[in-house]
């Protein structure tokens, strides 16, 4: 962990989780899949299909992963756990791993799209904190292990945009109205954000009181960025195309050591704290392969040079021995003990909330 306050901060987020309202299930089912059963595999070969958020691995660890392990990586990209779970009703996809975030862990285990793979009795699985062991969408370990985990917050460029500096909440983000204003395009991140501008607090993100809906709608109405895109961000804002983002803190943290002017924002009304997880489909063609690769991953050293690659913390022990100090350094990363309150887990809504958050997100990006 970078420092004691984000130990804190993930310990926070279980606690939450723990109460989080809208979590109808957890994924507890301990026996593996009689697929996933056996030995652990000591060496691979071949492939492994590799689905993963875009600009989230490093490429040079890719290459490192396949001189070990003599396993070639194919890796193909996504945008949003929703063209995740999308790609993967479709039909067979043909991944061996992809990446899921905590809610949408629930909703593949419920789905029956991820197979229980008794992470928990990987080798490497004893450098698992123990905050991020029993976690709520996966509670001991079976499907998944964690990969980064982080923020949504805002990024300002004060100088070229010295308004944004102002915004201290959700609120200011979506009325100031700022030329090179850029969003997520998340319906999750986007309207748990205009639900906590309109006053739902962070317990209650699953609400399904329509009036509350109606209420982000309508804000969003008045809402008009220049970009509504999760890719790219790191290019748009030092290209200076974007001025203000709904942000990753990673991404950010990635900005800021290019542009030491950036300003990471936590907006007042809460934040969304989010953790991403490796799991293996149902029907994954080479799963000793994703085995290999997933416990590859919770080795310190491996994990730490993904963290320095892409500005977000894991969840393995040892592994902030191997950070940047960049990272240290950096309140985007390593959140100031005033902001943790701030933090809350996004939680797996029920599906009526899940159709609410479709139909506000839907219905604002098709009229931009
Ligand atoms: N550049 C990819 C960053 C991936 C972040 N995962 C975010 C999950 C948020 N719900």
């Amino acid at each position: 962990m970078v420092a004691k306050n984000l130990k804190l901060l993930v310990a926070t987020a279980l606690v939450i989780s723990l109460a989080a309202c809208g979590s109808e299930s957890t994924a507890s089912n301990s026996e593996p899949d009689p697929q996933s059963t056996g030995a652990f595999p000591t060496s691979g070969s071949g492939e492994l299909h590799l689905y993963n958020w875009t600009d989230y691995i490093d490429p040079a660890e890719i290459a490192r992963f396949t001189d070990e392990t003599g396993i070639e990586v194919i890796l193909d990209t996504f945008d949003s756990n929703e063209t995740l779970l999308a790609k993967l009703q479709s039909g067979s996809t043909g991944y061996d791993v992809i990446v899921p975030s905590d809610y949408m862990v629930q909703q593949m285990v419920e789905l029956n799209l991820i197979q229980n793979i008794g992470v928990k009795d990987f080798p490497n699985a004893k450098n698992i904190k123990p905050e991020a062991m029993n976690v709520i969408f996966d509670k001991g370990r079976n499907y998944t292990a964690p990969y980064m985990y982080g923020t949504t917050g805002i990024i300002c460029n004060p100088i070229a945009e010295p308004k944004c500096k102002d915004m201290k909440s959700w609120h200011d983000f979506f009325t100031f109205n700022l030329a090179k204003t850029d969003v997520l395009k998340d319906q999750v991140e986007v309207v748990s954000a205009a639900l906590r501008a309109v006053g739902v607090p962070a317990n209650d993100l699953c609400t399904t009181d329509k009036s509350k809906y109606l209420a982000a709608q309508e804000l969003l109405s008045r809402f008009k960025p220049a970009v509504i895109e999760s890719d790219g961000s790191i290019e748009r804002v030092l290209g200076g195309i974007s001025n203000v983002r709904q942000n990753w803190n990673g991404d950010s943290h990635r900005m800021k050591v290019e542009n030491p002017d950036l300003v990471y924002i936590y907006p007042s009304e809460g934040v969304n704290l989010w953790s991403d997880q490796f799991a293996v489909p149902v029907g994954a063609p080479n799963l000793d392969n994703a085995k290999i690769f997933i416990n590859w991953m919770m080795d310190p050293k491996n994990i730490a040079k993904e963290t320095n690659f892409t500005g977000y913390d894991n969840s393995i022990i040892g592994s902030s021995d191997y950070f940047d100090p960049s990272l240290k350094n950096d309140p985007a990363v390593n959140v100031p003990a005033e902001y943790l309150p701030l933090l809350s887990p996004i939680p797996n809504c029920g599906q009526e909330a899940r159709d609410l958050y479709t139909q506000v997100f839907t219905s604002w990006t098709t009229e931009q």
